[in-house]
């Protein structure tokens, strides 16, 4: 009976609920966050079993140190001309996402998402991964594709949903799909991408293949059940996939603290379910290039998954509905320890004598330029702000092979109703 409780000899039941450390108006620091020495991590042979390298799931897997050079067991020693590369990579996607941001603010298109801040994250892992590698991406590896070379003006196309989007208009603006460049389709439903990567790379094994997987989720994701259905799979029959969680601090305005991060590390995750976790300053794109390497060699000699935590700082807004000012402190970004990814490699290229001020001016000046014109073709094509692009009755395309009888009844009505209607709806 509920009369006879609390019982009066024992405390009242509490909840613990997180709470964020810095709000609007308050001075944000990160004395809090432990950073470890760059070099300071042990690298453990690809092969070596889960149970012995748990600390890597605890520290920091750290290349580049504060004098900007690249020191340690983690150093991928990379040379001059691939370090070039990755750093024209990541400038390459800052470019296209600060000029797509401000199409979607002069009305061009419906949304868009930067990755601000976290470019190291997608743009090394394409580097040390396979070209035909198959990734599972969320909505904030367009770096990815950009490293992959896939061309501009298709990703712009898409945003605009115009007449040469390669997916007719059918996904919301930046949930890209390429098949060709090993880039499975983003689904806004979080962390569905887990258990499709980990079944992906299960069907590569059992076909005999040498493809591997590599899939990402933000740190907010890892409460969705599917992470953890997947961790299963992956564990239990040594899928060859690489799992990466991007801890950028923020699930849009839900600190990390929600999805568990009070408690303990997201790479902490794969011990409980015996796979291999590393813990990896995602802000380092040595560290992350490492690392995927790592992950990737053990995933290719069918040593298992890897878990790899990426600990980076969502620099921006979440998307472009959202408004970082109303939840969190204004001082977070210039605070967060980790610095810069763009930074700091281009100070470890200019400190190894390999780089320099004018050249990176130069690359700066050349990369918006070749944005623009993507840009610029791709609107010749149209963009979503002045409405349909697509033949309407495209709406029913590509879901069945052959339309079943009850679409072409609904298609049917839907352009009847348009005639009734006078005016035309769409493009014709
Ligand atoms: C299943 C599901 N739940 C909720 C949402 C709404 N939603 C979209 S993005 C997002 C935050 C995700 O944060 P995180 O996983 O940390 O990724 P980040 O945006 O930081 O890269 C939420 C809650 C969704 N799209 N799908
Ligand atoms: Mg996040």
């Amino acid at each position: 009976m509920a009369s006879e409780h609390p019982r009066a000899n024992l405390p009242p039941l509490t909840l613990h609920v997180p709470e964020p450390r810095f709000r609007p108006g308050d001075a944000a620091d990160f004395v809090a966050v432990e950073v470890p020495p760059a070099g300071a991590a042990p690298r453990p042979d690809s092969a070596a079993e889960p149970r012995g390298m748990s600390e890597l799931a605890y520290s920091l897997v750290r290349v580049l140190d504060d004098d900007n050079r690249a020191v340690g067991p983690w150093d991928p020693r990379l040379s001059p001309d691939a370090l070039r590369r990755l750093l024209a990579d990541m400038v390459r996607l800052r470019a296209f996402d600060e000029r797509m941001f401000r199409a979607q603010r002069q009305g061009k298109t419906s949304f868009y998402m930067k990755a601000t801040g976290e470019e190291a994250v997608a743009v090394a892992a394409a580097h040390a991964l396979d070209r035909d590698d198959m990734c599972f991406p969320s909505y904030r590896q367009q770096g990815l594709l950009i490293a992959r070379g896939y061309p501009l003006v298709d990703m712009m196309n898409q945003i605009y949903s115009n007449t040469a989007d390669k997916l007719g208009g059918k996904q919301l603006p930046i949930m890209y799909s390429a098949k060709d460049f090993g880039f499975f389709s983003i689904s806004g439903n979080l962390t569905t991408q887990y258990p499709q990567a980990v079944g992906w790379a299960m069907a590569s094994a059992a076909k005999g293949d040498t493809r591997i997987a590599a899939v990402w989720c933000g740190e907010g994701s890892t409460a969705e059940g599917d992470f953890h259905s997947a961790c299963t799979f992956a564990s239990v029959y040594r899928a060859p996939v690489v799992m990466n969680i991007v801890n950028n601090q923020w699930a849009i305005s839900s600190f990390s603290g929600f999805a568990g991060a009070e408690a303990t590390t997201f790479a902490a995750r794969a011990i409980g379910y015996g796979i291999a976790g590393l813990r990896v300053d995602g802000n380092d794109a040595l560290a992350v290039y490492a690392a995927t390497q790592w992950a990737a060699e053990r995933a290719r000699t069918n040593c298992g998954p890897t878990l790899i935590e990426h600990f980076t700082y969502r620099a921006e807004g979440h998307s472009t509905s959202d408004d970082p000012t109303q939840y969190r402190s204004a001082g977070e970004p210039t605070a967060w320890p980790l610095g810069d990814p763009i930074a700091r490699l281009k100070a470890h290229l200019i400190q190894i004598g390999e780089w320099d001020e004018d050249r990176h001016a130069a690359q700066d000046k050349a990369i918006a330029e070749d944005v623009r014109a993507a840009q610029k073709a791709a609107e010749k094509n149209g963009i979503l702000g002045h409405g349909l692009h697509q033949p309407l009755d495209s709406l029913f395309d590509g879901v069945f092979e052959e339309m079943p009888w009850h679409l072409r009844e609904q298609r049917q009505m839907m352009l009847d109703e348009e005639a009734a209607s006078g005016r035309p709806w769409a493009r014709k």
